[in-house]
């Protein structure tokens, strides 16, 4: 790979690719520092008890559609009682065939995994022991669900600013018997870089990020997080092994242990960054479960959060981002190394 990515200034605006989707962001170093005139919103509380009894997600209570959770000790995973997408079988509407106005039936699950009993918990709190049975459940269902849906989507809402519904600490699996438009992208893009070079294209993000260092967050022996080159969210990362690896269940024992603790670290660095539980979307990419070769994947989670300079004040996508494409200020080196900063202070 050639090492002309500095020809872009640091000070000056530059559209850079996001070879993963095809698509731009334009960065523009100079506006880092023009006055804030918008939105201050008051932080999140964040004193919570270890139970709330009118959670849906603590153990024992009932939920709203009127099950009645277990008193479950460690993660626990249950049916979504509002799925977005249904399990049932192509009948009834036929695939529209008009050019202009297409459509086609679909099927799923969706579930939700409380990634622990304790109401008050985020991921920084967990011990080793259930950071691990986090890790183990995703890994699981999605090689259960993988035998039944072509994509097992895992995810997580953190905070409200995220549009989560419940802070106790909780993620969601949504498997559909399509490829959605964010992994059919991925997946062609791959595909189309392992053709040209025969290599991974992310494998080889990981072995120039290791090498340059300006955009490394953190690593263990096994993970690596960076902000990625064209990152379009303020502090945007992207959590990726070391090691060639299309999907979770791939992963032995050392490897889940170390996601476990990466993952941790990272939440930290994010968390340390404005002394505030940090929001966030993040979600696993890894290969289609159908039967073509994975050599050109290589497994992933992006987090997407939405803070830009403060606990409360956050980047809003919208006019140039709906109109014309993503764009920011503080570079993805700058973004890096503040995230860096939040993990040395963490280690003191
Ligand atoms: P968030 O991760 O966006 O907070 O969503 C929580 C999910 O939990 C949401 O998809 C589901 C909602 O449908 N839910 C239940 O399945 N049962 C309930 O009793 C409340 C919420
Ligand atoms: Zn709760």
């Amino acid at each position: 790979m050639s090492d002309n990515e500095n020809e872009t200034s640091a000070e000056h605006p530059h559209r850079r690719l996001n070879p993963l989707t095809g698509r731009h962001i334009v960065v523009s170093p100079h506006r880092a520092k023009r006055p804030w005139l918008g939105q201050e919103d008051t932080a999140e509380a964040s004193d919570l008890p270890s139970y709330d009894p009118k959670c849906y997600l603590c153990p024992d209570n009932e939920r709203i559609g009127g099950d009645k959770n277990p008193d479950y000790q460690s993660t626990y995973i249950f049916d979504n009682d509002f799925p977005a997408i249904l399990d049932i079988a192509h009948v009834g509407q036929k695939p529209s065939k008009h050019p202009l106005f297409q459509s086609q039936n679909i099927a799923g699950v969706c579930k939700v995994i409380c990634f622990s009993p304790d109401h008050s918990q985020t991921l920084p709190d967990l011990t080793p022991t259930a950071m691990r049975e986090i890790v183990d459940s995703w890994c699981d269902e999605s090689q259960k669900l993988g035998k039944d849906y072509q994509w097992v989507q895992i995810f997580e809402n953190k905070g409200a600013m995220m549009g989560c519904s419940n802070p106790h600490p909780h993620g969601q699996i949504w498997a559909t018997d399509f490829l959605p438009d964010e992994a059919q992208t991925e997946d062609d893009k791959q595909r189309a870089y392992f053709a040209t070079h025969g290599r991974a294209m992310l494998l080889d993000v990981v072995q120039y990020e290791r090498e340059k260092k300006e955009r490394l967050v953190i690593e263990n022996d096994d993970w690596i997080v960076i902000v990625p080159y064209w990152a379009q969210w303020p502090f945007e990362t992207l959590l990726l092994p070391r090691f060639s690896a299309a999907r979770l269940d791939e992963l032995n024992d050392a490897q889940r242990d170390n996601l476990g603790a990466i993952m941790q670290s990272l939440t930290r660095c994010y968390d340390a960054l404005f002394g505030v539980s940090f929001p966030y979307s993040m979600g696993w990419h890894g290969a289609p479960f159908d039967e073509r070769d994975t050599k050109a994947w290589q497994l992933h989670a992006h987090f997407y959060p939405p803070l830009l300079r403060s606990a409360t004040v956050r980047k809003f996508m919208v006019g140039y981002e709906m109109m014309a494409e993503s764009q920011r200020d503080i570079t993805p080196e700058q973004a890096a190394s503040r995230l860096r900063e939040g993990h040395q202070r963490d280690r003191l």
